[in-house]
C-alpha cells in the first residue's frame, strides 16, 4: 500500500489534509481532515440575538451572505416572525443570496478549478492582439508563474487556442465577480459582510434606480455565464469525458431548498441508488465528532444540542469537522444535489438547464454523479439563479417596507436552514434571557469534508476518491480535481482557531 499526502490542497477555501492510500493504481482509502478550528458559534454565546445575522457572515468571506440569511431566518422564526417578513424583505433576501451564488460560483470554475484542466502557461507563446492575454503571456514568458505554480504536471489536454480562450475568460472573470459584489452592495451597501440583512427583513430601501441598476449587473453575468462559462465547462469535458466516470460521490443528495421562488430549488434527499426523492425532515439531521478533535460523548447530537468542546490532539481524530449525517448517513450537498432534488421534482427551469446539458455533452444522467458533472450543475445553477434574481429584482416594490420591526423575545428557538453557494446550510439557535444560549451551524462542506462517522463511515469527499484510479502518484490530478469539484470551503467548516506555532487553543472568553 502506498500513501499520498497532500497538505494543504491548494486553490480551495481554507485548508484541508488529504491522505489517500492506493494499490495497484486505486485509491483504497481516502481520510480527509479539515487542519483549522473556527469559534464563532462560541463569540455568539451572550449576545443580543440581532447581532448575529451580522456577526455570522464572519464565518466567510466566500459566501457571507448565505450565514447572514440563515441566521436572519433562525432568528426569524426564534422571534416569532415566520411568514411576517414584507415581500421586498424576502426578495432582498433572495436577491443578494443570487448575487453571491454567481459571484462564488464564478470564482469557484474560473479562478480555482479550471486551473486543474486549462494550461496557463500556453500564454507564454501568445502573439497575437489582445493586449490582456499579452501582457499574461510576457509574465509567463519571464517566468512569474504565482499564482499558476506549483501545480502537478502533464496531464493537460486542451488545444493551444482552447487554453488561451479559457485564460482570457479567467481574467473576465475578476471583472465579472466585482460586479456580483457591486450588484449585492446596492442593497447591503458593501460586500463582502453587507450591512443590512436583519431579523425581519433587510434595512434599506428599494428605489427604482436601485432594480434597473441590478437588472443591468444581472444582464450582464446572465451573458457570461451563456457565453463563456456553460461553453467552457463542455470544452473541459469535451477533453477529459473520463471525468464523468471519475469522483462518484455517495450519491444520496440533500438540498434543504434555497430561494422562495416555489418549486424552483426545492428540499429533498434524492437517493440515486433507488431512484427516491423523500421531504427533508430535520429532527433527522445529527453530528458525530468520533474522529474529530471535539470531546467524545456528542456523537448522534442534533444540531440545536450541538456542543463544540475543543479536544485538540484526541486520539484517532484527523479533522476540525464534525461529521454530520441524516438518518444516520453521509449526503452530499451543492449545486448537484440541488440540481438532482429538483431535477427529481419536476422544477422546470432545472429540467431544461440539465437536459440540454446532458445532450450537448452526449452523456446520460448518472454520469453527473461525477467529478464533471459537479462542475456541469454548478454552471447550470449559475445560469438558471443570473436569470431568475431578474424576475425576483422585477418583483420588489419601490417605496414598501422592506424590515420589520423587532423585539427580543426572552426565550426563543429557530433553525435557518437554506442554501449557500457550496450546498444546504443549517443555522440553529436558542435564545435564552434575550440572549443567544446556544448556537450551532452545520455548513455545506462539514457535509461534504466530514471525516468517518462513530460507526467508521467515510464522509462524501472521502467516498468519492475510495475506488479512483491514480495513473501517476507523483502527479494526483484525479485526487485533487475530485476533491476541487466539491468546491470545499474549509473556512465556514472548521470551529476554532489555534494561533501559529502553540499547542494551545484559542478561545473566546
Ligand atoms: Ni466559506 Fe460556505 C458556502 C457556507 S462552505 S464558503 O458556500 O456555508 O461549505
Ligand atoms: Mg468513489
Amino acid at each position: 500500500m502506498h500513501k499520498i499526502t497532500i497538505d494543504p490542497v491548494t486553490r480551495i477555501e481554507g485548508h484541508l489534509h488529504v491522505e489517500v492510500e492506493h494499490e495497484d493504481g486505486r485509491v483504497a482509502r481516502a481520510r480527509c481532515g479539515g487542519t483549522m478550528a473556527r469559534g464563532l458559534e462560541l463569540i455568539f454565546g451572550g449576545r443580543d440575538p440581532r447581532d448575529i445575522p451580522i456577526l455570522a457572515q464572519r464565518i466567510c468571506g466566500v459566501c457571507p451572505q448565505a450565514h447572514a440569511t440563515a441566521s436572519a431566518l433562525a432568528m426569524d422564526q426564534a422571534f416569532g416572525l415566520d411568514g411576517q417578513v414584507p415581500l421586498n424583505g424576502v426578495l432582498l433576501r433572495d436577491v443578494m443570496l443570487a448575487a453571491n451564488f454567481l459571484q462564488s460560483h464564478i470564482l469557484h470554475f474560473y479562478h480555482l478549478a479550471a486551473l486543474d484542466y486549462v494550461d496557463v502557461t500556453a500564454a507564454a507563446g501568445y502573439d497575437g492582439d489582445d493586449p490582456d492575454l499579452r501582457a499574461t503571456g510576457d509574465f509567463i514568458a519571464r517566468g512569474v508563474l504565482q499564482p499558476f505554480v506549483p501545480r502537478y504536471e502533464g496531464d493537460y489536454r486542451l488545444s493551444a487556442e482552447q487554453n488561451l480562450a479559457a485564460l482570457k475568460h479567467y481574467l473576465a472573470a475578476l471583472q465579472v465577480r466585482k460586479n456580483a459584489h457591486e450588484m449585492l452592495a446596492l442593497f447591503g451597501g458593501k460586500m463582502p459582510h453587507q450591512c443590512t440583512v436583519a431579523v425581519g427583513g433587510v434595512t434599506t430601501q428599494v428605489t427604482a434606480d436601485k432594480m434597473a441598476a441590478a437588472v443591468t449587473y444581472a444582464r450582464e453575468i446572465v451573458e457570461f455565464v451563456q457565453q463563456c462559462y456553460v461553453p467552457d465547462v463542455l470544452m473541459i469535458a469535451s477533453a477529459y469525458p473520463d471525468y464523468f466516470e471519475i469522483g462518484r460521490g455517495c450519491a444520496r443528495f440533500l438540498s434543504y431548498g434555497v430561494f422562495s421562488e416555489e418549486g424552483l430549488f426545492p428540499g429533498g434527499l434524492f437517493e440515486l441508488s433507488d431512484d427516491r426523492l423523500c421531504p427533508v425532515r430535520p429532527d433527522r439531521i445529527t453530528e458525530d465528532v468520533r474522529n474529530s478533535y471535539y470531546a467524545d460523548g456528542a456523537d448522534g447530537l442534533h444540531p440545536s444540542e450541538g456542543r463544540t468542546e475543543p479536544a485538540p490532539g484526541k486520539e484517532g481524530a484527523y479533522s476540525w469537522l464534525k461529521a454530520p449525517r441524516y438518518d444516520g448517513r453521509p449526503c452530499e450537498v451543492g449545486p448537484l444535489a440541488r440540481m438532482a432534488v429538483a431535477y427529481k421534482s419536476g422544477s422546470a427551469a432545472v429540467r431544461e438547464a440539465v437536459d440540454g446539458l446532458c445532450a450537448a455533452a452526449g452523456i446520460g444522467l448518472t454520469a453527473l454523479n461525477s467529478t464533471l458533472g459537479r462542475h456541469a450543475a454548478r454552471a447550470l445553477e449559475t445560469h438558471i439563479v443570473a436569470r431568475k434574481m431578474q424576475e425576483w429584482i422585477l418583483k420588489l416594490q419601490p417605496g414598501e417596507p422592506c424590515v420589520l420591526k423587532v423585539e427580543v423575545p426572552q426565550e426563543g428557538q429557530g433553525a435557518g436552514m437554506t442554501g449557500a453557494p457550496r450546498g444546504a446550510l443549517g443555522h440553529w439557535v436558542t435564545i435564552r434571557d434575550h440572549k443567544v444560549a446556544n448556537y450551532q451551524a452545520v455548513v455545506p462542506t462539514t457535509w461534504n469534508g466530514s471525516p468517518r462517522d462513530a460507526a467508521g463511515v467515510p464522509g462524501p469527499m472521502e467516498q468519492a476518491l475510495e475506488g479512483d484510479v491514480i495513473r501517476d502518484p507523483d502527479n494526483p490530478f484525479e485526487v485533487v480535481r475530485t476533491i476541487r469539484s466539491f468546491d470545499p470551503c474549509l473556512a465556514c467548516s472548521v470551529h476554532i482557531a489555534r494561533p501559529k506555532g502553540t499547542q494551545e487553543i484559542f478561545l473566546p472568553v
